[in-house]
């Protein structure tokens, strides 16, 4: 409990059946008190009152107050909405850079109050909830079934207060954003159309604006007295070598000035997290976590923090973003294969792996381990995981280039990337903007991955929401997407299949997914002029079938000897008998 000298009440729990107050804890911090309860399972929901009056009855500075705490029922099981499956495309969206549904929230009086300015490139553009709402007929006919937003919470702070990740009130909405009933609502609108909800997370830090830094408790953060920065070094958490001291740094030192860092290590914390994220879940009815900057907490909490989550929500999606740079570190952190790290029990990490080898299969030359070659490579190495499909995959997201630029806006190119991401094993996301080839580099700002949608707030020129908004590569692509993203929900061999892969060969690189009832061909090709490709090496996985269906095309033909593939072609066929 956190109010002007607290300590300075005695506090007691009107009767409740089922409820006793356990223990009031003081704290080094006169505005602060823990207050344990015991309760008791199938206590009836209902409002619990605490009594708070001064110990000191005389004293005339303080007076008596109650203070009324509701035990709400908890969802029957059949209300609760469904984890992902890998036949689900999530997209991720900027909230204050996707769409302004609501003017009057743009200024709403913040106490660091941060002028709407849609010229400023770290500055708020008035994005919000409503306008997420607005949207989701949109996203349902691009063909997606989840959505990700970047943190919600509010975010008080003087400074670049838009990404959202230096959150000041834990349990609030930003009201620049909208309320907790207006997130209530929009996952309650999205369940209605069977769209799914991923809230992030971030147990790691706070904005350093959130009331908890300015009324802290012994030991609630690393380095509180002493400014000390991580090193942003998350492989030391598994390296064998590492210097204990800089194992110690990557995970205690803040992530910035702004963002205190929370000791999980503490009971309290520890606490106060655990049922931070239990509430959420419940009164939103989410189908899943992100969880920010995963290597950088106490890992031993985030590995409690995944029981007590999993065991009271047991189909809820988890992933992590686990941001390094090779395939077994990262797999370190999600259940996996590897002696040593048998206790980590994080189901699915954003698999930045995959990503760099989508990036690479777009903008390098073909090569044995290089171009295409490089999926085959990081496919190869699934046997690390427990459960690859588990994973985020994702081919660019909002702290990296967007990923028409990173394929040289190349069409072609662009098409093989995203036909991997959504044919490949895994939880794919797509980041708002890329179905209408949004372009943006962050060398100089990650500011620049982070555009408005055009069409997005009243007046914009051009409204790219909409067929005649686009130009008409635009809508190329966009079609592209929507038919991949339909054809992962309808062809189950697509999410939920088994992988089989061939080696790239001659800029041609090909493999199958497919369950007992359904086998689908991906092919995908490099080389800049007309090719074919050999079709009996594949004998054992076309064994039975006589057909190729094209499913952008709607094509039918034979299975012959050779199959002939355009100039950087990419193709899914489903095989039929
Ligand atoms: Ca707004
Ligand atoms: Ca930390």
């Amino acid at each position: 409990m956190h109010a002007e000298n607290i300590q300075q009440f005695k506090i007691s729990l009107a009767p409740y059946p089922g409820v006793l107050m356990d223990t009031v804890k003081p704290s080094a911090n006169n505005d602060v008190c823990y207050i344990q309860l015991k309760i008791q399972p199938n206590t009836a929901s209902g409002v619990l009152t605490f009594n708070i009056e001064p110990k000191e009855k005389r004293s005339k500075a303080l007076s008596n107050f109650t203070l009324n705490y509701e035990l709400k029922a908890k969802r029957v099981k059949e209300q609760q909405a469904p984890g992902l499956s890998p036949n689900d495309v999530t997209y991720l969206i900027f909230p204050d850079r996707f769409c302004n549904g609501e003017n009057d929230n743009d200024n709403e009086n913040m106490q660091y109050r941060v002028k709407v300015d849609r010229g400023g490139l770290k500055s708020r553009h008035g994005g919000d909830l409503a306008g997420v709402k607005s949207k989701l007929d949109y996203l349902k006919d691009l063909g997606i079934t989840a959505l990700w937003l970047n943190p919600v919470q509010t975010n008080d702070q003087p400074e670049e207060s838009f990404h959202g990740y230096a959150i000041t009130d834990n349990y609030e909405i930003d009201p620049r954003f909208g309320s907790n009933k207006e997130y209530i609502e929009l996952c309650g609108e999205m369940k209605r159309k069977r769209l799914k909800m991923i809230m992030d997370i971030i147990p790691n830090h706070i904005g350093d604006k959130h009331w908890m830094n300015q009324y802290f408790d012994t030991g609630w953060f690393n380095y509180k007295d002493t400014y000390v920065q991580t090193n942003f070094r998350a492989p030391t958490v598994a390296d064998p070598h590492a210097a204990p001291s800089e194992r110690a740094l990557n995970v205690d030192g803040w992530f910035v000035t702004t963002m205190p860092d929370y000791n999980q290590r503490n009971p309290h914390i520890a606490n106060y997290l655990d049922q931070l994220y239990l509430w959420w879940i419940e009164v939103a009815n989410l189908s899943g976590y992100r969880i920010d900057t995963y290597p950088y907490p106490d890992q031993n909490y985030m590995n409690h923090l995944m029981d007590v989550l999993l065991s009271e929500y047991p189909y809820l999606t988890i992933f992590g973003e686990t941001w390094v740079n090779h395939t077994t570190t990262q797999a370190t952190f999600v259940k996996n294969n590897i002696k040593g790290f048998e206790k980590n029990k994080l189901p699915g990490v954003t698999d930045f792996s995959m990503c760099w080898a989508f990036q690479e299969a777009c903008s390098k030359p073909f090569g044995w381990t290089e171009g295409l070659n490089r999926i085959y490579i990081t496919q190869s190495e699934d046997f690390l995981y427990q459960d690859p499909n588990k994973n985020c995959t994702f081919i660019d997201n909002h702290d990296i280039s967007r990923f028409y630029s990173i394929a040289n806006e190349d069409i072609d190119a662009w098409k093989r990337g995203i036909t991997l991401l959504l044919t490949t094993r895994g939880l794919p996301c797509i980041y708002y903007g890329t179905e209408i080839l949004m372009t943006g580099k962050t060398e100089k700002s990650d500011a620049y991955v982070r555009f408005d949608f055009p069409g997005g707030w009243p007046g914009d020129p051009v409204n790219k929401f909409t067929t005649k908004g686009r130009t008409s590569k635009e809508n190329e692509a966009w079609k592209w997407m929507q038919t991949l993203n339909k054809a992962r929900a309808t062809y189950p061999a697509l999410g939920i299949g088994k992988t089989t892969q061939y080696s790239g060969i001659n800029g041609v690189y090909t493999y199958f997914r497919h369950t007992e009832n359904q086998r689908m061909m991906i092919v995908l090709c490099q080389v800049e002029s007309s090719t074919e490709i050999s079709m009996p090496r594949f004998a054992e996985m076309t064994q039975g079938y006589t057909k190729l269906k094209n499913i952008q095309t709607g094509e039918v033909i034979q299975i012959n000897d050779k199959l002939t593939l355009a100039p950087k072609g990419s193709y899914v066929f489903e095989l039929l008998k």
